[in-house]
């Protein structure tokens, strides 16, 4: 029988859903989500198996202009996105207009690859709205297939997968049936860990924040992990630890609920908060954190 494999990579816009897409197409909450821009700062495969295909998914960061080292990182994960798609997925939101990236978006339209273009959160939009914008991206990406879809909803998610799995080469795996990502389990207890941040605080905070997790011990019931919250400053490290602890309590609650989720094993976390001034700009540290891969 005829097996078909190949990349799958969804690019767009900040905060329009495409990890919100990968965790639905994979079934597991590989990304994180939170309703802040620049959730997702990897490049992070979700592979979904099939005994005649394999998906490999690529969630990527939103595509901004860079302003600092990680940002420009971030968008190197883009890049190399766009170089070994199969198929790209082009997602963008009710009511959005093109990419600020022009070079980009002319990747895109000229694209030689097949483009889906996924027009997402259309539970959040009525009929005449979602018509107007099915025709303004037929005109801007003449080249895209066009499904108008919500993420969060499942509304035509297993349409689109379909399409996908039509699309793909006939090859043969790339990895390991039973393989869901290319990302360690240090990886996931980083990524739970930034999204409480991104949710517990505001402004520039979350931005300033890289976490590394420095112990990961599993035994037979448990799994012991130490992470460190690095930021920027001394002020954000008061702000991250809040009054006597309570603040940073309640980020160790949380993320360590959701991990206890994710391996299916009652966790243990231990949490500290550091200062690594200006990690964000430093090309040694960010290569460090899974940054900079040139
Ligand atoms: N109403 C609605 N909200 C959605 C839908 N899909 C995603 N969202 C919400 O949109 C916000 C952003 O979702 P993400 O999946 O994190 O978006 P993203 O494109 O990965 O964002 P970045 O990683 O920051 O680029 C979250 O609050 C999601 O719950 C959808 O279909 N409908
Ligand atoms: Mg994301």
């Amino acid at each position: 029988m005829s097996h078909k494999a190949g990349f799958v990579n969804i690019i767009g816009n900040p905060n329009v859903g495409k990890s919100t897409l990968m965790n639905a197409f994979v079934g597991e909450k590989l990304s994180i989500i939170t309703s802040k821009a620049q959730t997702t700062r990897h490049r992070i495969l979700g592979i979904v198996n099939g005994e005649n295909f394999q998906v490999v998914l690529s969630d990527t960061p939103g595509i901004i202009k860079p302003a600092y080292e990680l940002q420009s990182s971030m968008m190197d994960f883009v890049k190399s996105a766009f170089e070994d798609a199969d198929v790209l997925v082009y997602m963008v939101e009710i009511g959005e207009k093109e990419l600020k990236d022009e070079a980009f978006f002319k990747k895109i339209t000229n694209s030689k690859i097949p483009v889906l273009l996924l027009i997402n959160k259309i539970d959040i939009s009525n009929q005449d709205q979602l018509e107007e914008q099915v025709k303004l991206w037929s005109e801007k990406v003449p080249n895209a297939l066009i499904y108008p879809i919500s993420a969060l909803e499942g509304f035509n998610v297993k349409e689109v997968f379909e399409k996908i799995i039509e699309l793909l080469p006939e090859s043969p795996a790339f990895y390991p049936k039973d393989q869901l990502t290319d990302k360690p389990e240090r990886f996931f207890v980083n990524e739970n860990i930034r999204e409480k941040i991104l949710l517990n605080y505001k402004k520039e905070i979350p931005y300033a924040v890289e976490v590394d997790t420095e112990e990961f011990f599993e035994e037979e019931n448990i799994i012991r992990m130490r992470s460190v919250i690095m930021v920027e400053r001394e002020t954000q490290k008061g702000i991250i630890i809040g009054h006597k602890g309570s603040a940073l309590k309640k980020v160790g609650v949380e993320a360590r609920k959701d991990l206890e989720k994710f391996f299916g094993k009652q966790v243990h976390l231990e949490l500290y908060v550091k200062v690594n001034k200006n990690w964000r700009s430093d090309q040694r540290q960010l290569k460090r954190f899974g940054y900079n891969q040139k």
